[in-house]
């Protein structure tokens, strides 16, 4: 039988679901036309106002937010709230240039603690679970994010952040794990540590996994679910809408749910911007209809995913997206070709011949794009004779070639030599740009 956290509000009828999203976009538009000086001259400018918003529908009609939107911002100048007001701030991961800052009022982080008890819950964790949160604490909204709401859900939670791979064995057997919330790379490096450690998954009380923060596949999945035993559930969220939260699946493993009572998600053209129908793929633009710190209307977050539709067995009323398929500044364009990371990593593991760990490098030789994978052997197989490899190798290739067309340099690595990830891993060397 479907747990829910919240059953009244996660079965919302989808007509008083509609309701109440357009009673909170009204609001949200409202807020922002008279608080945010950046927002009213972007209104003004399209001849909007705080009141243009009379059904969802509406929404289309509305400006997008953009990453460099926030950057020129930075950091409080989006905040609809004086900062006495805010209570607690985050930033992004961001690599380049300054990050991206939001500000949660007490509110926020109460709807925050909400959503991830709903995703816990989703995920099949309850008042009873032992929480083991290997997300980064700090302006990473992973640690934080999880911990309000395995606070809220009343499960015990193990506040132990990323990374000290050998302490997280340990206490996973000591204190009787049952969940556990980190990155799909970390948690691949965890099982695959405690093989190495000799430790028996059956010995464990961890059932469920609870990843996100970064792009994984379904054979990615598989690969986790057996190397520790458990079922694993996608999480999705990004910081500058709140944090980790935002959609995630149920027992279906089929699609990640959109809480669109704080959230309303549309699918565009990223090259045009117009909103597609259900079911096709674009980037995910989100406004935040439930924020009272930093609203955000129809922020572009550059993922790339689709509406799915359909109702959920599940009973959950509120929308799925499909599995993120990457970002819009992942694709990597080969030779003119879109290749996604995400691609490779589905041909690279549906041959089964190979281990999830793999590096793309990018170069380019005069005027010729190149691509080089590297990726590890299982150790079953390290000692094979060059026949084998090779045979494998090209194996590999023509699988690539299929996905995109493209020939790539294989070059298969010893297990465990291609560097390990605590946090969201590095899948992608683009020298071309360096
Ligand atoms: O990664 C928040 C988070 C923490 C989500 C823990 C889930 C679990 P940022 O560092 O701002 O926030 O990165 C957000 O990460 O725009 C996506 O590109 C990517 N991402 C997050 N979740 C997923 C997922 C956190 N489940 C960016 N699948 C987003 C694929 C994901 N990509």
């Amino acid at each position: 039988m479907t747990k829910y956290w919240n059953e009244s509000y996660e079965t919302l009828p989808r007509e008083q679901l509609d309701a109440l999203k357009l009673k909170r976009l009204k609001d949200t538009v409202q807020r922002v036309y008279e608080r945010v000086p950046f927002y009213r001259t972007k209104f003004q400018e399209m001849g909007l106002d705080g009141d243009s918003v009379e059904s969802l529908d509406d929404l289309k009609r509305l400006p997008f937010t953009t990453k460099t939107d926030l950057r020129d911002n930075y950091p409080y100048d989006l905040f609809a709230e004086p900062l006495r007001n805010i209570v607690r701030l985050h930033a992004s991961s961001g690599t380049t240039g300054k990050p991206v800052v939001d500000g949660y009022t007490k509110k926020d982080l109460n709807m925050w603690a909400e959503i991830v008890a709903r995703a816990l819950v989703s995920a099949d964790a309850d008042r009873h679970s032992v929480i083991q949160n290997a997300y980064g604490y700090g302006l990473f909204t992973g640690g934080l994010g999880i911990h309000g709401g395995a606070e809220r859900l009343g499960a015990s939670i193990i506040p132990i952040s990323g990374g000290n791979t050998q302490k997280q064995l340990m206490l996973m057997q000591d204190f009787g794990t049952t969940h556990l919330t980190c990155t799909p790379s970390y948690a691949q490096f965890l099982g695959e540590a405690m093989n190495d450690y000799g430790i028996d998954k059956s010995k464990l009380k961890l059932r469920a996994g609870i990843h996100g923060a970064e792009a994984w596949s379904e054979n990615m999945r598989q690969d986790i679910q057996n190397k520790l035993g458990i079922k694993c559930f996608d999480i999705y969220g990004l910081s500058e809408v709140c944090g980790p939260g935002v959609a995630v699946e149920c027992e279906e493993q089929n699609g990640l749910h959109m809480w669109e009572d704080y959230f309303i998600p549309e699918i565009i053209d990223p090259q045009t911007g117009e909103v597609l129908p259900d079911g096709e793929y674009g980037e995910l633009v989100i406004t935040t209809i439930g924020k009272e710190g930093m609203p955000l209307i129809r922020y572009r977050t550059r993922d790339i995913t689709c509406i799915i539709p359909e109702p959920c067995k599940c009973g959950r009323t509120h929308r799925r997206i499909a599995r993120l398929r990457g970002r819009t500044d992942d694709m990597l364009i080969i030779r003119g070709v879109n290749v996604f990371p995400s691609q490779i990593e589905h041909a690279l593991l549906s041959t089964g011949l190979v281990e999830p760990n793999y590096l793309i490098t990018v170069t380019r030789e005069g005027t010729l794009d190149k691509i080089m994978i590297q990726v590890e052997l299982p150790e079953s197989l390290a000692l094979n004779t060059v026949a084998e490899l090779e045979d494998i190798e090209k194996k590999i290739k023509e699988k690539i070639h299929s996905v995109i067309g493209i020939n790539a340099h294989i070059v298969l690595v010893e297990p465990k030599s291609l560097p390990r990830s605590e946090g969201k891993a590095v899948r992608v060397i683009d020298k071309r740009h360096i």
